[in-house]
């Protein structure tokens, strides 16, 4: 019995040493497919080929969505693993299953990671996703029906704080804050007044288009001063705070949702942070309120993702991450495109396409921009004239770029190709050429160096 599972790891052990020949190859084609995992390409070459490709592609553009990053190749390998073939509904020492000894120890150690890297007091990694989570707190802390005070989606929330399209604002009464007209900021004093006005059962601060930083202890005393709870939604900024870059709202608020697939750069997934008074809600409210099993896989890759987290290098590329969006900033600024609230203090921000292009929305930009290798998203300015599908802005971060290892001067050369692209939109040859220059750029930085 012994032998026989000596020889299946062993087998496991050589399939899972082809995987890091797939992520060095720089130029990965159809050909090297083959090479790169026969077990896999022998069982599902089409897989294996858009994968290869896609591969070719993330190695080859400038991939500038703030949502985005590089997973290490041990978070990768990890949720390839045999962890996914169980089920383990419940929690660590409450299993519906039997033979969850070990799914036990997984989840513990990414619930003992999370809660040390944020000071935490509970933690549940469960929720497969953002919105999954969100929709866990508000269904831990509020009955159909309440009121919610949170950013609306056009100004920089996300959908899951109440846009009508979405479930939230379908079963809670939402009510939306947004930026100021001139400033382009939250104004507390107008958040403060909208609490008062309409006395939310729940306060929701978090963003994913927002360049500014959160005064998370401003919000905990507007949610006091209308006896509120407060939810942080640090998705986007998760892997910042963890780094020390940007405020923390864990000591201020009642329940801190996550995702950690991005500044976090760990696998998609998503949990909860609260207070201990919330604690059981908030578990009955993901299992077995809203999800059946977990995904122990991604947990476990979770809990990698969180030991990564901790180490001192990674508070380096949190600062990098802002310094380089800083330098994206002022070079796009010097090349003549206005930034909403005029520039950036974390990782991402939004050009308003409007005042040096008036008549290409963000949809045409970012089209053209990944004509020309570089990837970014169509988004809403605040007030935009525009619908979501069309927008006059684009969002751009720097979590990718700076895990590749780039720094200021190369922010510089990025700010340049996605002028020069625009600047010549209309022109094809001109954007294969700087497509051309981007890969040439991007073979410097390959992505998955930094792990070897
Ligand atoms: N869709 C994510 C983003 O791109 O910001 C948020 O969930």
């Amino acid at each position: 019995m012994l032998t026989r599972t000596c020889q299946l790891f062993l087998k496991l052990r050589q399939f899972c040493d082809k995987i890091p020949f797939l992520y060095r190859q720089s130029d990965c084609q159809a050909q090297t497919v083959k090479e790169m995992n026969k077990l896999l390409a022998e069982v599902d070459p089409q897989i294996v080929e858009i994968t290869a490709k896609d591969l070719a592609r993330q190695q080859n553009s400038l991939m500038l969505i703030p949502s985005e990053n590089y997973a290490s190749r041990a978070v990768m390998e990890i949720q390839g693993s045999i962890l996914a073939n169980k089920y383990a509904e419940g929690y660590p020492g409450e299993r519906y299953y039997n033979g969850c000894e070990f799914m036990d120890g997984v989840e513990s150690l990414a619930i003992e990671r999370a809660k040390a890297l944020f000071g935490a007091e509970h933690v549940n990694v469960q929720p497969h996703a953002g919105t999954q989570a969100n929709m866990a707190a508000y269904h831990a802390l509020l009955d159909p029906g309440d009121t919610i005070l949170a950013m609306s989606l056009s100004h920089g929330g996300h959908l899951s704080h109440g846009d009508k399209v979405n479930f939230s604002g379908r079963y809670y009464n939402v009510v939306a804050y947004g930026v100021d007209a001139e400033t382009e900021l939250i104004d507390m004093e107008t958040v403060a007044s909208l609490a008062e006005q309409h006395r939310p059962k729940l306060i929701v601060v978090g963003a994913t288009a927002y360049p500014r930083h959160f005064d998370f202890a401003a919000w905990r005393q507007v949610a006091d001063s209308v006896g509120a709870y407060l939810l942080a939604d640090i998705a986007h900024i998760a892997g910042l705070i963890a780094g020390g870059v940007h405020p923390d709202p864990v000591p201020y608020s009642d329940v801190v949702t996550t995702t950690t697939h991005k500044t976090l750069r760990g696998p998609r997934g998503a949990m909860i942070m609260c207070k201990e008074e919330h604690a059981a809600k908030i578990d009955r409210a993901v299992f077995p309120g809203l999800q059946g099993g977990p995904f122990l896989h991604t947990i476990a890759a979770r809990a990698v993702a969180f030991k990564e987290a901790s180490e001192p290098e990674f508070k380096t590329y949190q600062e990098q991450i802002v310094k380089n969006a800083k330098a994206l900033a002022e070079r796009l600024m010097e090349n003549g495109f206005r930034l909403v609230s005029g520039g950036t203090e974390n990782h991402l921000m939004l050009i308003d396409l409007t005042i040096k292009y008036e008549k290409l929305s963000g949809r045409q930009a970012a089209d053209h921009l990944e004509d020309a290798g570089i990837i970014v998203n169509k988004n809403t300015i605040p007030f935009d004239k525009r619908k979501p599908k069309t927008t006059s802005g684009i969002r751009l971060g720097t979590p990718m770029v700076t895990t590749r290892g780039m720094k200021e001067d190369e922010m510089l050369h990025i700010a340049d190709f996605i002028t020069e692209a625009l600047e010549n939109r209309q022109k094809a040859s001109i954007k294969k050429r700087i497509r051309e220059k981007v890969q040439e750029f991007c073979a410097q930085f390959p992505i998955y160096e930094y792990l070897n």
